[in-house]
């Protein structure tokens, strides 16, 4: 039967189960990603595993987040992780070498591979043609190990490209089309599969920007062709013997379809505070502008920066803008400099960062009180800049560099009348860089694990009781963000490995009360709407509520890998059988799960909870398996027990 591309390559990669939607699956890991921020959790987690080295294909960890240095912290969690990843066999880039997910499109990617990654936005090896999937640090220790990762077969979403982007209008455009269209989660279970005449008009980097941001429509992926534009880029980068032709086979089908002209696609960006929130720049043309990014973890490479540089080339950023320019790789720099670009950002009025995410995740570059600010970011959930009250845009770079230059939002076709679009064609033999990769061998084996101060070791927690009593400590709407739950910044971020520490920040930005009563409760229930848990892959956003005594958490819907943290950690991800009940459910009531224990290891699926002498139904929709690390308390847990026995 003919077959889709992410069917083939799931299938090429299927070690458990079988591809019917929903049905979990394993499947066979090919590259491990992870970054800083996420990855020193992770590498104490796969250290605590007892492996020699790590078993997966190819394992690269990037230092992209923690990049201010404003005491020992970051640098201290640097030199473990540089030193772990010698004694385990482990790609290390280098602070400031550049974005997990462009540098490793640049370096490694290949297509028809999978590729497991600790950061939400590992997808963007679309690029690339892989089938990259964005997880919780232990699920990417495992990989790192050689487990498999389970996750619900997703459905393939075919989306038939037709056509080709107009001038001014880029790949940023279209994954906002698709945003506006179906909002942060009407891809949750999906991999989005894009064909069709189309595609070839995108470039590999164009289609990292979709696949990327893929994941702020709740995707599980997104999967692009391998094609001559795949073959042209990895050529470009001195790696064409990775390339390989890959196509839906003909005739084959989608579980779901769409079409988009991209000829209709019109300049779009998202309003505060949220992905979704998307309007045509001509809806919002004239607002005000203070700051604008160009850069970070999406919109960085060379295509991105060379077209706002000839831009502004000649001219200089309204007086009233700051203009930045993150990069997404040394790599990209230095290719935007061979042509020029970084003179003409620079005679512009640039502040030109090291490469790496900063801003994105609060690492500096805060606009100021009441400040608009442009991004060509992925997500502006809010508060996330760090500043309160963030009025953050996510656009193009096209539209941010309008912006810079007209002081207010500008829509960039308005352009047109002063200068030729510059359509920016990718080098045809990239420079490139690897200075600040060390790549694994032999002699690094020997070297010794530094560990810092900071990095404590990972929590003890208990299996699940018989019958669970417990307090509802918050209760939340629709939409929380793991941001809103385990904010990030350069204040929080330093303390990823200290759990006890971070545990002081959780739902800060939401309730800043919530520290001081839930430690007064001893087993506790947080109460979400629909989508709790979307955004990032931070497993601290289940571990560090799990420290405070968080045992369950009943919501209309959760996010994908968020649920997976949940149980990763012990915490029983349970959903309203009749979303009504939510409204009889408020913060301080005491909850009962009577038999819990029984009833998780029979397999039941309807787990009745008793509020105030009321008994409501709820739904546990997990895997065998996660019931199985649910009742040890945490996947760690289980892993130990079954090395023992
Ligand atoms: C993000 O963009 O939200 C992050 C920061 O990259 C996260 C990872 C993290 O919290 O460390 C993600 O996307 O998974």
């Amino acid at each position: 039967m003919p077959q889709n591309l992410t069917r083939k390559i799931l299938a090429a990669h299927l070690v458990e189960g079988h591809l019917t939607p929903g049905e979990e699956i394993g499947i066979r890991i090919d590259h491990t990603l992870l970054q800083d921020a996420t990855g020193t959790m992770a590498m104490l987690e796969f250290e605590a595993l007892g492996l020699e080295q790590v078993k997966a294909q190819l394992a690269a960890q990037y230092v992209d987040h923690n990049l201010l240095q404003t005491d020992f912290k970051n640098a201290d969690d640097h030199r473990y992780l540089q030193t772990a990843c010698a004694r385990f066999g482990i790609h290390f880039s280098r602070p400031g070498n550049g974005v997990s997910h462009q540098v490793h499109m640049e370096r490694f990617g290949r297509p028809g591979l999978t590729m497991l990654g600790a950061d939400s936005h590992t997808p963007g090896a679309a690029g690339v043609s892989m089938l990259a999937i964005g997880a919780g640090g232990l699920d990417v220790a495992l990989a790192m190990a050689g487990h498999p990762y389970y996750l619900p077969c997703p459905k393939v979403f075919g989306v038939m490209l037709t056509g080709s982007l107009p001038d001014w209008v880029s790949a940023k455009d279209v994954i906002l089309e698709m945003l506006r269209r179906y909002d942060v989660k009407g891809c949750i279970g999906k991999v989005i599969e894009y064909y069709g005449p189309g595609v070839l008009s995108l470039s590999a980097t164009d289609r990292e920007t979709i696949g990327n941001m893929g994941t702020e429509l709740g995707a599980t992926s997104t999967v692009f062709p391998s094609d001559a534009r795949t073959r042209q880029y990895l050529e470009a980068q001195g790696r064409g013997g990775a390339w390989r032709e890959l196509q839906a086979d003909a005739g084959s089908s989608y579980d779901e379809h769409a079409d988009l002209d991209l000829g209709t696609v019109e300049p779009l960006i998202a309003c505060p505070s949220s992905p979704g929130n998307v309007k045509t720049v001509r809806e919002v043309a004239g607002t005000h502008v203070d700051q604008v990014i160009i850069g970070s973890s999406v919109n960085s490479s060379f295509r991105d920066l060379m077209v706002t540089a000839r831009i502004v080339e000649g001219r200089h950023a309204h007086p009233g803008v700051a203009f930045h320019i993150n990069p997404g790789s040394r790599q990209v720099l230095e290719n935007v400099a061979d042509q020029g670009g970084v003179m003409a950002l620079l005679l512009a009025g640039a502040r030109i960062h090291q490469s790496g995410c900063l801003g994105c995740i609060g690492m500096g570059q805060a606009p100021g009180t009441g400040q608009v600010s442009l991004r060509t970011f992925p997500r502006n959930f809010p508060g996330r800049s760090g500043t309160k009250d963030d009025q953050v845009y996510l656009c193009s770079p096209e539209t941010g560099a309008a912006a810079a230059l007209k002081g207010e939002i500008t829509d960039p076709r308005e352009l047109g009348d002063e200068m030729a679009y510059p359509r920016i064609e990718d080098p045809a033999t990239y420079l490139v860089d690897e200075g600040s990769i060390i790549f694994p061998s032999d002699e690094l084996r020997q070297t010794e694990i530094v560990r810092g101060p900071n990095i404590k070791p990972f929590p003890e927690l208990a299996p699940l009781p018989d019958t669970l009593m417990a307090d509802v400590a918050i209760k939340v709407g629709d939409n929380i963000s793991t941001d809103g739950i385990m904010p990030a910044g350069n204040k929080v971020l330093p303390l990823r490995s200290n759990i006890e520490a971070i545990s002081e920040f959780v739902f800060n930005q939401v309730d800043p009360e919530f520290v001081d009563r839930i430690k007064a409760m001893e087993n506790a229930i947080v109460i979400g709407g629909d989508n709790y848990g979307q955004g990032s892959s931070r497993e601290h956003a289940a571990l560090a509520p799990r420290f405070l005594g968080v045992r369950a958490k009943l919501a209309k819907s959760f996010a994908r890998i968020h649920k997976a943290n949940l149980c990763n950690f012990g915490i029983l991800p349970l959903t309203f059988k009749n979303p009504q009940d939510y409204d009889a459910i408020n913060p301080g009531d005491r909850v009962v799960l009577p038999e819990i224990r029984q009833r998780l290891a029979s397999g039941d699926t309807e787990i009745p909870l008793e509020i105030g002498g009321r008994r409501i139904m709820t739904s546990l929709q997990v895997s065998a398996r996660e019931r199985q690390h649910l009742l040890a308390g945490g996947t760690l847990n289980f892993v130990r027990q079954t090395l023992k026995t």
